[in-house]
């Protein structure tokens, strides 16, 4: 069976067992672990498996000199070196649409998280304290916001569809207006974020995105606006959000990504006007089931000479 470098598992056991029982698997996440799999086994593995945060860089891709398919257990590839993919003429894959409905899902209760002040009245109730906590400020109906989208693709159309039930206004930004929606349109997301009152996240990371929401988005986005990220950390300037939060120049956010995963700046966690949680926009039984799938089709594909499901490069 072809060799495979797998560099995160997949998540419910079953995608695990059927990965392991058609390649010869090496777990990079158990015992001995990358290096020394990489040193025994660096020069016939054919395939590896890794994640939207874990990345395939030039330093692994090319210490792999059989490497022909990447297949990504996750939609965004921003952590794979397209470089070094192209020039060795690897083949990548990821796992679009199958997540798409629990990403939209948990931007949808991040936001009714933080404009509910839904966490802060769980910590409130856990410390006995009622809701005393939370009387300093009444806070505004999720009903009738203004809303905003920076990325309008398959996740940004899925959270919009949500949002209609909420009566928001919606309006998103984009290089160019997409011609299939008629939500209102801003070409950059300064003029979007002085629009809206909550701003959501749903570009891909890498260089084309890098701390596109900076400083100037932020306070554009103003003392009443909430942020939500459930795309990549890297999209946001982390230093400017956590000044900007600190400063009271920005209302609140709730973030489900960070640009030094699992790293979390030690502001965030002080600031009650911010709701966090790990990465988890596609950790769902279904979701992770159906992106092993993908990925072991993919896999299977490829080395059985067929058209790959769903290619990226
Ligand atoms: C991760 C993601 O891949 O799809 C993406 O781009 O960020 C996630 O689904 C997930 O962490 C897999 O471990």
């Amino acid at each position: 069976a072809p060799e495979i470098l797998v560099l995160s598992k997949l998540e419910p056991a079953a995608a695990m067992a059927e990965l392991s029982a058609r390649f010869t698997c090496y777990n990079a996440f158990e015992s001995p672990g990358l290096e020394a799999l990489v040193g025994e086994h660096g020069h016939s593995i054919r395939g590896l498996v890794t994640t939207g945060g874990r990345g395939a860089e030039a330093r692994l891709i090319d210490s792999l000199p059989a490497l022909e398919l990447i297949t990504v257990y996750g939609v965004g590839v921003d952590a794979i070196d397209f470089a070094a993919v192209r020039r060795r003429g690897i083949s990548v894959t990821n796992t679009p649409d199958v997540l798409t409905d629990d990403v939209a899902d948990l931007a949808i209760g991040l936001f009714l998280a933080a404009t509910r002040l839904i966490a802060t009245g769980d910590r409130a109730v856990r410390a006995g304290q009622w809701s005393a906590p939370l009387q300093s400020r009444l806070p505004q109906s999720a009903r009738g916001r203004k809303v905003g989208i920076v990325g309008m693709g398959r996740i940004g159309k899925a959270i919009a569809n949500r949002l209609a039930v909420f009566d928001a206004e919606i309006a998103y930004c984009k290089s160019e207006p997409a011609s299939d929606i008629a939500y209102r349109y801003f070409p950059d997301p300064v003029s979007l974020a002085a629009y809206c009152e909550v701003l959501f996240i749903a570009v891909p990371g890498g260089a084309g995105t890098l701390r596109l929401i900076d400083r100037r988005v932020l306070d554009a986005l103003g003392p009443g606006g909430l942020l939500v990220n459930v795309s990549r950390g890297s999209v946001v300037d982390e230093a400017a959000l956590v000044a900007a939060l600190d400063s009271n120049s920005l209302g609140a956010a709730a973030l489900d990504v960070f640009a030094d995963e699992p790293n979390v700046p030690a502001e965030l966690l002080r600031l009650e006007n911010v709701v966090l949680t790990p990465h988890i926009g596609s950790f769902t039984y279904e979701t992770r089931l159906a992106m092993g799938q993908l990925v072991i089709q993919n896999a299977d594909a490829y080395f059985g000479g067929r058209a790959l499901l769903t290619r990226v490069e």
